[in-house]
């Protein structure tokens, strides 16, 4: 399904052949369950090594923010590891910061030369973000994204459960009409 430069499948991102895929990792940068242990497993080594040189150097990645390795062994040139917000009903700042992990991963793209990009669905996993919430906040970033920046040639949502696809496919339906 195609909606300008956004596309949106059902399916395991880190088999995509595509320009970056991006992670949704947690602050530690060492990996963890969900997408981030699948993209460490497929990755291999090369990654964590990369992984361990940006923690000896700043510490890891604060919430919202994102940094860049290789994809090691995956198709995709690199991976983008951005660390979404635990979902919590009683703070405030989770929609801002789950904003933030799309808007500083596409400015990462951007900044190394990177035309297509996949996202999987920050923050809904592990970290219990709602994802009817999750999916509009991803949207609405990822398209004021491309309008402003005209050097991103393909977003890909990548829904790795029926719910989310579901979610992402009503949505970007509703933008078009
Ligand atoms: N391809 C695409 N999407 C996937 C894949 C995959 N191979 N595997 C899972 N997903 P989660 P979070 C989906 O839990 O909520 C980790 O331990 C999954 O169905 O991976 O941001 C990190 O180290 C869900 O829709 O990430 C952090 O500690 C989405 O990816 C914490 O989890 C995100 O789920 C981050 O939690």
């Amino acid at each position: 399904m195609t909606n300008g430069k956004i596309e949106l499948i059902n399916g395991d991102i880190t088999s995509m052949q595509i320009d970056a895929i991006v992670n949704a990792a947690n602050s530690s940068l060492l990996g963890g369950g969900g997408v981030d242990g699948a993209i460490h497993r497929a990755g291999g080594r090369a990654v964590l090594e990369e992984c361990l040189k940006i923690r000896e150097k700043q510490g890891g990645c604060k919430v919202g923010e994102a940094v860049i390795t290789t994809a090691g062994d995956m198709p995709a040139k690199y991976v983008i590891h951005t660390v979404g917000p635990v979902w919590s009903e009683s703070k405030s700042g989770a929609h801002e910061l789950l904003a933030n992990a799309y808007y500083n991963s596409l400015k990462i793209a951007i900044e190394n030369n990177i035309k297509t990009i996949a996202f999987p669905n920050i923050s809904t996993g592990i970290y219990h973000f709602p994802k009817d919430k999750a999916a509009k906040i991803a949207i609405r970033s990822v398209k004021d994204f491309l309008s402003a920046h005209k050097e991103i040639e393909k977003v890909v949502f990548v829904c790795f459960d029926q719910e989310n696809y579901d979610i992402y496919k009503k949505e970007l339906a509703l933008k078009i009409a």
